[in-house]
């Protein structure tokens, strides 16, 4: 499949895609009145040249069938759940059945394969196990192509490095913020690198420039490798580099690309840079028509020195929604506004701070407190504080320094606010 001659994976993409259409069109009652009032009928799409007539599908339109609204099989067929941020409260849910689950230990075992990781290594998982794809994700290509799955899970810096070691741990999948974070805890620990026997690592979850990569690669003298992927696709297993480190390589032979324009959302003649857009055309839990993933890039058709023939897209560096990823945890500024506003004591006034110290994401809010409480109830502060505190962590699964600061204290914009800043320089 990965290498395809493009005109029979065309073939192949047309095939699947109206098998999904007619799937999604008479088992889903959103994509069917979508398509209906777009005047599209299932048999008007017969090829993969025809996929820009199809209506697109959003984050919100996730939201707004939450929990299991969009899925196109009874729910006595999914046999797992996954979840991740949404713009609200409310997380986007994505279920698997049983061969949704197979579809994905295939693509992620390509991830491992193509960065060179095969069944001789040992491959520690830092990635987060739970609702985060990332975990489970990579856990079951690591099984599928009989490498040795170590789940650590995200966190425990010494006992990850200790565990390295005493395993000899030849592969790690984790943030690329974190492979730096550890990288600065093995110099403290003082191991030595000829203790460890690591040559590879996948990372991804998160933006991260070539210059991570280029530091990556010196301190942990490893190849690093870009990995992509996102829940409402089906998690890691998207896209990923090979060993020419040029581009990764889409699963195309189950996620159809399109890069559009984020305004007009026309699509964009080849080799342009705009917004990646993915319909999936083997998955039965959640099968997704033209969801917008809100992550920039472009896409290369030509061939790759590995001999894959799978289309390339280039690594990711932006958004065009305002979408934060800290700490590999997707984060909406409108989430952390809504537990502000919801506590009544505070006004809408505040900044959120990102900052990286010591390779690590930290997350700072200033929120200012309204003037009555402050007149009134000052001993209360610290609870206040604590409060927020408490809320924040709680609903965005991150820890969060919080300075409540007095009224009028927070720069004022005459256009739009400024929320965000982010020191992190990732673009
Ligand atoms: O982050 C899935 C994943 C897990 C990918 C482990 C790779 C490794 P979500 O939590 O749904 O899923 O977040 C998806 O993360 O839309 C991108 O904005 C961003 N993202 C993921 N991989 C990369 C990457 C997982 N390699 C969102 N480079 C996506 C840049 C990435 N951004």
């Amino acid at each position: 499949m990965e290498c395809l001659p493009r005109g029979e994976m065309a073939q192949l993409q047309s095939e699947r895609l109206r098998e999904m259409i007619d799937r999604v069109y008479y088992n889903v009652p959103f994509y069917r009145e979508k398509m209906q009032q777009a005047g599209i009928g299932p048999d008007d799409i017969q090829t993969v040249e025809q996929l820009k007539h199809l209506p697109f599908t959003t984050k919100n339109d996730l939201r707004d069938n939450y929990p299991f609204g969009l899925f196109a099989v009874p729910e006595s067929e999914i046999v797992r759940l996954h979840a991740s941020s949404g713009t609200t409260g409310k997380p986007t849910v994505v279920g698997y059945t049983r061969r949704d689950l197979v579809t994905w230990s295939e693509v992620v075992a390509r991830t491992l394969t193509s960065a060179g990781i095969g069944r001789h290594d040992f491959v520690q998982i830092a990635y987060g196990y739970g609702l985060f794809t990332g975990g489970l994700g990579i856990h079951y290509g690591v099984e599928k192509i009989g490498a040795v799955a170590i789940p650590v899970s995200g966190g425990n810096t010494k006992r990850q490095l200790q565990l390295m070691k005493d395993f000899g741990s030849t592969a790690i999948a984790c943030t690329p913020s974190y492979a730096l974070y550890l990288a600065e805890a093995l110099e403290e620990e003082k191991i030595d690198r000829s203790e460890l026997r690591l040559k590879v690592g996948v990372f991804g979850a998160e933006p991260w420039t070539e210059s991570m990569r280029k530091e990556i690669e010196q301190k942990w003298l490893i190849k690093a490798i870009d990995i992509f992927g996102l829940s409402e696709v089906i998690g890691p297993g998207v896209a990923s580099e090979c060993e020419f480190q040029h581009g990764l390589h889409i699963n195309e032979d189950h996620f159809i690309p399109e890069i559009i324009d984020p305004v007009t959302l026309e699509v964009l003649p080849e080799g342009s840079t705009g917004e990646l857009v993915f319909t999936t055309i083997t998955k039965e839990g959640l099968p997704l028509v033209r969801y917008r993933t809100r992550d920039l890039t472009r896409l290369d058709y030509s061939s790759c020195n590995c001999g894959r023939t799978l289309v390339r897209m280039a690594k990711c560096t932006g958004r065009s929604d305002d979408m934060l990823i800290i700490r590999g945890v997707n984060v909406f500024p409108s989430q952390i506004e809504t537990i502000l506003l919801e506590s009544g004591n505070l006004k809408p006034h505040y900044q959120i701070i990102v900052d990286r110290v010591h390779n690590l994401d930290v997350l700072q809010v200033l929120v200012e407190v309204d003037e009555q409480f402050l007149r009134d109830r000052i001993s209360q502060l610290q609870s206040l504080s604590r409060k927020i505190q408490h809320d924040l962590e709680s609903a965005l699964g991150l820890s969060v320094d919080v300075k409540l600061v007095e009224p009028k204290t927070i720069e004022r914009s005459e256009g739009k606010a400024r929320r965000v800043i982010d020191r992190r320089n990732l673009q």
